[in-house]
């Protein structure tokens, strides 16, 4: 499995550390520290009702680590110190935002990048539920068009009108790491969304890392045109560990079919994807592989690896017009279908070549026959006893029992690919691979 750039992700972690233990450069004149405990005790939004992120303990160590030092990070706590920092951002800066709500857009361009050496980070002082940037009806909350090396981390991030976080213009080596980003859905009509969107139109996003995020829907935007993270000839995005959930309930179909409520998908022409670890709870469509988007093949090489697709009203992995794929150690549970293989009408001649191998299905392969090479080793779960490999289903626990005989060991050697399982450990323990996202420690059951 290709790697993103590792080098740059140390890089922003380095520059991100350096912020956070007061050592990065001094706040430019003008700038406020002024760090009131009772505004920012008024000002921290409670915790989203929806299901809970990924934990926050890192932030809020580096956050109690701050104490006096603050004043040596820049930092804001105004909406207009936020847009001054954000305008001026330069390679290596730290931008640190004070709990509040902020009601603004946020533009990143070529002007105020970073580099591959010294990248620029943008997030919230104090970690994850302190800070919201509230697009307040504007088409876009977050925009990053042409930028590049930048990392945006910790924020909520909702109010947009059409997409939280727009990525256009060729921006390269972004990372949205560890946001909550919901409810971009303002305008009416809506005919367009995603909490996400790449476009290449003008310029192919590439190398983009969206990672630990948490991804949903409070309330549901009327029409059939909305997803999760949606992608249009976009180049070697790796989506990540994020938990996506609850964008469903589509009332039309203005476009595609796979548009209507579809948590990720990657279509027109679209390449490299890495889908991996992933939680995708109660969406319309869990995973659009390809689509029906603006050419053909819709998407071609990348990986869907090791995801937890569960309790989708209509398909799980769509697999659309799609080259050289690969769909690996899924677990899949009462999903409307499991994977489906479509044709793309549009483009008669399509074909669907994908290996699917090593998951956990709950339903047979909606149209196998379209698929090359032959799906192997997929371990379809018998409806009367769907539970029984699992920890505990009802809970949505997927590891494994130790008496789930039928998927211990018995999934085909894929050499490199997928050499982790969704929490990290290493593939084969035991004998040989386990069927599905989970790999069984037989030492840990003893
Ligand atoms: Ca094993």
């Amino acid at each position: 499995m290709p790697e993103l750039n590792p080098a740059a992700s140390s890089k922003l972690e380095a520059v991100w550390r350096r912020a956070m233990n007061g050592r990065g450069k001094p706040p430019k004149p003008g700038w406020g520290v002024r760090f009131v405990a009772g505004v920012l005790a008024a000002a921290a939004p409670s915790p989203a009702a929806a299901d809970p992120a990924p934990a926050g303990a890192a932030a809020a160590s580096a956050a109690a680590e701050m104490g006096e030092r603050a004043a040596l990070a820049a930092a804001v706590t105004t909406t207009a110190q936020l847009l001054e920092a954000v305008a001026a951002a330069r390679p290596g800066e730290a931008i640190l935002i004070a709990p509040g709500i902020y009601r603004t857009i946020v533009r990143f361009g070529p002007g105020n990048s970073g580099t591959a050496d010294a990248p620029v980070v943008l997030g919230a002082r104090d970690g994850l539920g302190t800070v919201v940037i509230d697009g307040d009806g504007a088409n876009i909350t977050l925009k990053l068009s042409g930028a590049a090396y930048v990392e945006i981390r910790d924020l909520e991030i909702t109010g947009g009108g059409y997409h939280g976080v727009f990525l256009d213009r060729g921006a390269h080596h972004v990372t949205i790491r560890h946001n909550r980003i919901y409810d971009n859905h303002r305008i009416r009509p809506m005919d367009s969304h995603a909490e996400i969107k790449g476009s290449g139109g003008e310029g192919r996003p590439s190398d983009i890392a969206i990672v630990e995020n948490e991804i949903f829907h409070r309330s549901h935007p009327p029409g059939g045109n909305f997803q999760g993270i949606d992608c249009n000839f976009c180049d070697r995005f790796r989506i990540e560990g994020n938990h996506l959930h609850d964008i469903n309930s589509p009332t039309g179909q203005p476009y595609s079919h796979y548009d209507r409520g579809a948590c990720i998908q990657m279509k027109s022409g679209s390449t490299g994807t890495i889908i991996a670890r992933n939680r995708i709870a109660r969406c319309h469509i869990g995973i659009v592989y390809g689509g029906e988007g603006l050419a053909s093949p819709e998407h071609r090489g990348g990986i869907v690896e090791s995801n937890l697709i569960h309790d989708s009203a209509e398909i799980a992995i769509a697999i659309v017009n799609v080259r050289d794929g690969q769909v690996y150690h899924n677990t899949l549970f009462n999903n409307g279908e499991s994977i489906r293989i479509a044709p793309d009408r549009r483009h008669p001649s399509s074909l669907n070549e994908a290996d699917v191998a090593n998951n956990i299905l709950d339903h047979p392969l909606t149209r196998p026959g379209g698929l090359s090479p032959a799906p192997r080793s997929n371990y379809v779960l018998a409806a009367a006893r769907a539970r029984a490999p699992f920890v505990d289903a009802g809970r949505r626990d997927f590891r494994l029992r130790p008496s789930a005989l039928a998927v211990i060991d018995r999934g085909a050697d894929l050499g490199a690919d997928a050499a982790r399982d969704y929490e990290g450990t290493p593939r084969p323990q035991g004998r040989a691979r386990d069927i599905g996202a989970f790999e069984h420690q037989p030492e840990l059951s003893r």
